[in-house]
């Protein structure tokens, strides 16, 4: 009997956490993306958590935060299903490989302690995906895996181009089409690698960014329910131990331009331009809202 008495079966999607990042200008604990979404996944009572790439910033983690990060997801205890993207491939020297996070065993990382696909029997259930071995390009969506159980998940880190393929321009790496989202077939394609949150595709398959909970406050609740559908909501993380930085970016695209907020916001943007920079922007943002009247 499908799904026994269950109503629905319930995915947390998210990606980009970039945890580790270097934040040498904040106190910010580096993890601190981690309980975020694992949070939100506890309050909405999901049955796994799905990150789709760039768990990681990158490999040059000391073995004490990648042991916290690893404890941090065993005290969790739930399924989680990690796709390495192409910040933390599965290189020789890969976070996965050390500190215990590949022996975590609520932890499937696909492509080292699980192979192509997680299975998850008790939800009729599976989760595909490509995981990146290493830094060079590759297609993140191809050659889709024939559907075995009831719900499919296909994950996939990499770039959605809309057009059709011309093989004269050169668009970048990890390439994502349209068609190939087509030819899943699955229920729901959970993709990684941007850092904004949004839908993709022409609607005939249900194909969504999660975005990163650093930019986005949100994550993407997928519901597989019991009559067959599926639908996608992105309750926010505002709720679920709301971000300060996130309050901030609010601020800035819903408050009118003034004179003053052009002042002082203006050079915010510029230096939020990059990811390192970013950093910089958080720790200013109490500092230089504080006297403003908001
Ligand atoms: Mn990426």
């Amino acid at each position: 009997m499908y799904m026994d008495s269950r109503d629905e079966v319930v995915i947390v999607h998210s990606s980009d956490l970039h945890l580790g990042t270097d934040d040498s200008f904040s106190d910010r604990d580096r993890l601190a993306n981690l309980p975020k979404v694992l949070g939100a996944a506890t309050e909405v009572k999901a049955d796994i958590v799905l990150l789709a790439g760039d768990s990681f910033d990158n490999h040059r983690q000391p073995i004490d935060l990648l042991e916290r990060a690893a404890q941090i997801l065993r005290d969790y205890n739930k399924p989680v299903v990690i796709l390495p993207g192409n910040h933390d491939p599965l290189t020789p020297d890969s976070v996965y490989r050390r500190g215990g996070l590949g022996e975590v065993s609520n932890v499937s990382i696909l492509g080292l302690n699980a192979d192509k696909a997680v299975v998850f029997p008790e939800f009729e259930l599976e989760i595909w995906g490509h995981p990146h071995f290493d830094y060079t390009d590759m297609s993140p969506l191809a050659n889709p895996r024939p559907r075995t159980t009831r719900w499919q998940l296909a994950a996939a880190h990499g770039h959605y181009v809309d057009e059709a393929r011309d093989p004269n321009r050169m668009i970048g790496s990890w390439l994502i089409h349209r068609e190939e989202l087509l030819a899943t077939g699955a229920d729901y394609v959970a993709l990684g690698h941007w850092n904004q949150c949004t839908p993709v595709g022409n609607g005939e398959v249900n194909a969504h960014y999660s975005g990163s909970p650093e930019y986005t406050g949100t994550v993407n609740v997928i519901r597989f329910k019991k009559d067959g559908t599926v639908e996608v909501g992105k309750p926010c993380l505002q709720l679920l131990n709301q971000m300060p930085q996130t309050i901030l970016t609010s601020i800035y695209w819903h408050l009118p331009d003034t004179d003053v907020l052009t002042l002082v916001l203006l050079p915010l943007t510029v230096i939020s331009s990059s990811r390192q920079k970013q950093t910089r922007f958080i720790g200013i943002d109490h500092r230089i809202l504080r006297p403003l009247p908001f």
